[in-house]
C-alpha cells in the first residue's frame, strides 16, 4: 500500500513533525520545489491576528528578506496564551538554582503568563513601548525569561547581552543599539563565585547616554547603588500591577531582537531577527529535531545569552508548549555530576547542551554519571561547535545508554534556528556529522571561485542557496555590514563562514570556521576583537591572535604580543593582558597562551600571514609553507623558538 501524505490531503499539515525517513524526503523535494507552499503550510498552525498577504519577498544581493509580509501577530500569543485553555496548569518553565540546596521554581503556563504580563506592565509603567530597545543584562534566573518575553509582549526589542560579558562590552552594545532601557539583577551566582552584576551595569552606564531607566530585580539580595530616578526595584514596581496586558500587535518583520555577535572584522554586529519567521522557524526546527512529544521534559544548557538560550530554551519549546527547564549554575558544581542528577531530578528526556561541556564531563570521569539512573533520557542534542567522534561516542554510550538518538545541530545567531541536524530517530545519525538540512533549508558546497560542488564525498564552502524564515534580515543600524559579511563573498549566495564536508550519502560534516572567527568552548571571537582587546594594554604595541586546538575548549586563544620594551617578568605580563582582555571583553576571551615577540611575520603589503601563526599555535612547525613573501621572514625563526 502506497502511503498517502498529510501534505497532499490536508491544508493545514504543519510539517511539526516529520516521522519517517521515506517522509523526510518527500517534505524536502517539496519544500525545494514549492518553498511557499511548504512554509504557508508550517506558518497555518499558529495564532495571527491576521495572516499574510505574500509568504516571500527576497534577493540576496541587497539583502532584502521578508516573510508572511502583511501578517500581524504577537510571539508571546504564540508563546503563551494559546496555550491557556489547554495547557494553563501544565508546567512552562522548571528553574533549578546554582546550589542545589535551594528550592528550585516552577511556574505553569498561566502563571508564567501572568508573569510576564506583570513585567510588562511594569515596563510600560517606566516608560518603555513598541520599538524602544531594551538591552537585558541578568543571571539565568526566572526572571531573564520573564524580561525577554515582556519585551515581546510589549513589542519592545530585546538585546540580551550575557552576563559573563564586561561594563565596556555592555556599553558597546547599549550605545549600538541606543537602548532607552537596562533590565538586570543586584548579582549573580556561578559555582563558587558570585558576581556583581548591578555594579558592573553602573560602570557600563558611564559610557551610555541613551539609557533613561534601569530596572533591578532583586536575587541575592545584595545592597547595590542606585541612581535616584533612573534606577528602579523591580519588587517595588510590580506592587499591585495588573497581571493582564494585551500583547501590542506587530507586523510580520519588525523586529522582535538584536543579538550581538562576532564576525571576522571590527566590533560585534547586532545581528536582527524580526517577529514572524523567527516565530515560525523556532517552533518548526524545535519540533522537528528533537521530535518533540507533549510529555517531554525538555532542558536546554545554554545560557539565553546566546542565541541558543533565546531559540531553545526559550521561544522554541515554548512556542510548541513544552516544559523547558533552565538552570543558573556550572556544569561543575558543586560536582561533575550535577547535569545528571538534574536530568533525574525532573525527568528530562530530551537534553541539549555543548561539546565543551560534554569534553569537560568526560574528562572528570564516567564515576560522576553512574550514581544516577538518567532512564528517562530519550534524545541528546549538541551544537556549538563541531564534535568530536570521542566526545560524540561518550555522550551516546555513557549519557543516551546507546538507546537515545545524538542530533548534532548545525545553526548560527544568523540563521536564528538549527540548520542541518539529524531529525531524532527519523534521519541517519552519524558520529561527528551534522546530518541533512531541515525541509526548508537549501545548503551548497562551493569553491574558492563560489562554483557550486555538486558531487558527494567532496569538501567546500558552506553557503545558502534560498532564504529561510528564521535568517538573519539586516545587522543593526548598518545594512551594508550585514551585505559585506554574509552577501558579498559569493554573489547570490548567504555566506555561513563555516567549511564542511559532504559524505557519499549527502550527510553533511562542519569543520569549522574558515574566517579570522574563534569558536571558544562554542563562543565565537573575532580575531580582531580579541586584538583590539589586547591593544588596550600600556606595554602592547601590537598583537595577532589564532585559535589552536584545545582538548575542552575545542579551540583555545593563542596571542603573540609586541612589546614597546621586553618585559622584565613576562609573568606579570601576562596576568596583566589577560586582565586586559577580561575588562575589555569578559573573562571568556582571555588568552590560554601569550607569546612575546619582536616582530610578526607580515607579507610587504603588510597582512599578517595567519597561517603561519596558526600553524606554530598548533605545534605544527615542519611545514610551514611558502614564506618568500614575508618582509622579515628571520622573524619566523624566532616565534618557532618562543612558542609556547
Ligand atoms: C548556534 C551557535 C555559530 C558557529 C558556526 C559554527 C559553529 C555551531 C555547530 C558548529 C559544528 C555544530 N557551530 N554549531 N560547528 N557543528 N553542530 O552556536 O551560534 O554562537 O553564532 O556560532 O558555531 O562554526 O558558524 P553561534
Amino acid at each position: 500500500m502506497t502511503k498517502t501524505l498529510n501534505y497532499q490531503t490536508s491544508k493545514t499539515m504543519s510539517y511539526h513533525q516529520i516521522k519517517d525517513f521515506e517522509e523526510y524526503q518527500q517534505v524536502y523535494k517539496r519544500s525545494v520545489d514549492d518553498p511557499e507552499g511548504f512554509w504557508a503550510d508550517v506558518a497555518e498552525s499558529f495564532t495571527w491576528r491576521k495572516k499574510w498577504d505574500t509568504v516571500l519577498e527576497w534577493n540576496f544581493e541587497e539583502p532584502n528578506v521578508k516573510w508572511f509580509q502583511g501578517a500581524k501577530l504577537n510571539i508571546t500569543e504564540n508563546c503563551l496564551d494559546r496555550h491557556l485553555k489547554t495547557r494553563g496548569n501544565k508546567l512552562a518553565l522548571i528553574w533549578e538554582p546554582n546550589d542545589p540546596k535551594e528550592k528550585f521554581v516552577r511556574y505553569t503556563y498561566r502563571e508564567l503568563y501572568e508573569r510576564v504580563c506583570q513585567f510588562a506592565n511594569v515596563l510600560k509603567k517606566n516608560g518603555a513601548k513598541k520599538g524602544d530597545r531594551i538591552c537585558i543584562y541578568m543571571p539565568m534566573i526566572p526572571d531573564l525569561a520573564v524580561a525577554v518575553l515582556a519585551c515581546a509582549r510589549i513589542g519592545a526589542v530585546h538585546s540580551v547581552v550575557f552576563a559573563g560579558f564586561s561594563a565596556s562590552s555592555m556599553a558597546d552594545r547599549i550605545n549600538d543599539a541606543e537602548c532607552s532601557m537596562v533590565i538586570t539583577a543586584d548579582a549573580l551566582n556561578r559555582g563558587t563565585k558570585q558576581i556583581p552584576v548591578k555594579r558592573i551595569v553602573n560602570e557600563a552606564l558611564e559610557q551610555c547616554k541613551t539609557v533613561k531607566k534601569v530596572i533591578v530585580v532583586e536575587h541575592l539580595g545584595w545592597a547595590v547603588q542606585m541612581t535616584e530616578g533612573r534606577d528602579v526595584w523591580y519588587h517595588d514596581e510590580v506592587e499591585g500591577v495588573s497581571k493582564e496586558c494585551p500583547a501590542e500587535e506587530m507586523d510580520a518583520e519588525d523586529l522582535l531582537f538584536i543579538l550581538y555577535t562576532s564576525g571576522s572584522t571590527g566590533k560585534p554586529k547586532g545581528v536582527v531577527h524580526t517577529c514572524a519567521g523567527y516565530m515560525v522557524y523556532a517552533q518548526y526546527s524545535f519540533c522537528n529535531v528533537f521530535q518533540y512529544e507533549e510529555s517531554d521534559v525538555y532542558w536546554c544548557t545554554a545560557d539565553i545569552g546566546w542565541i541558543t538560550g533565546h531559540t531553545y530554551l526559550l521561544y522554541g519549546p515554548l512556542l510548541a508548549g513544552a516544559t523547558t527547564v533552565m538552570f543558573e549554575g556550572v556544569p561543575t558544581y558543586p560536582d561533575a555530576g550535577r547535569f545528571w542528577q538534574i536530568v533525574d531530578k525532573f525527568g528530562v528526556s530530551i537534553f541539549y547542551t555543548a561539546p565543551t561541556a560534554i569534553r569537560a564531563l568526560m574528562g572528570a570521569g564516567v564515576d560522576h554519571v553512574l550514581s544516577y539512573s538518567l532512564d528517562s533520557l530519550r534524545v541528546l542534542g549538541s551544537v556549538g561547535e563541531p564534535i568530536n567522534e570521542e566526545a560524540w561516542h561518550w555522550y551516546h554510550i555513557h549519557i543516551g545508554k546507546e538507546r537515545s538518538p545524538v542530533v548534532d545541530t548545525w545553526w548560527q545567531t544568523e540563521t536564528g534556528g538549527i540548520m542541518i541536524s539529524t531529525l531524532a530517530g527519523v534521519t541517519p545519525m552519524k558520529p561527528s556529522h551534522a546530518g541533512f538540512p531541515l525541509p526548508g533549508v537549501q545548503p551548497i558546497l562551493v569553491d574558492s571561485d563560489g562554483n557550486e560542488i555538486k558531487d558527494n564525498e567532496v569538501e567546500g564552502y558552506l553557503c545558502m542557496k534560498f532564504p529561510w524564515p528564521g535568517m538573519i534580515r539586516t545587522t543593526y543600524g548598518d545594512h551594508e555590514r550585514c551585505r559585506i559579511s554574509y552577501f558579498s563573498t559569493y554573489k547570490g549566495l548567504y555566506f555561513t563562514g563555516d567549511g564542511a564536508k559532504r559524505d557519499k550519502d549527502g550527510l553533511y560534516r562542519i569543520i569549522g570556521r574558515v574566517d579570522d572567527v574563534i569558536n571558544v568552548s562554542g563562543h565565537r571571537f573575532g580575531t580582531a576583537e580579541i586584538e583590539e582587546a589586547i591593544n588596550h594594554n600600556k606595554n602592547v604595541i601590537e598583537s595577532a591572535v589564532v585559535g589552536y586546538p584545545h582538548d575542552v575548549k575545542g579551540q583555545g586563544i593563542y596571542a603573540y604580543v609586541i612589546c614597546d620594551k621586553m618585559p622584565e617578568n613576562i609573568d606579570n605580563l601576562r596576568s596583566e593582558i589577560i586582565e586586559t582582555v577580561v575588562q575589555q571583553i569578559g573573562k571568556i576571551a582571555r588568552p590560554d597562551k601569550i607569546q612575546v615577540v619582536s616582530g610578526l611575520p607580515k607579507t610587504r603589503s603588510g597582512k599578517i600571514m595567519r597561517r603561519i601563526l596558526r600553524k606554530v599555535a598548533e605545534g605544527d612547525t615542519s611545514n610551514l609553507g611558502d614564506t618568500s613573501t614575508l618582509l622579515d621572514p628571520d622573524i619566523v625563526d624566532e616565534i618557532k623558538e618562543g612558542a609556547l
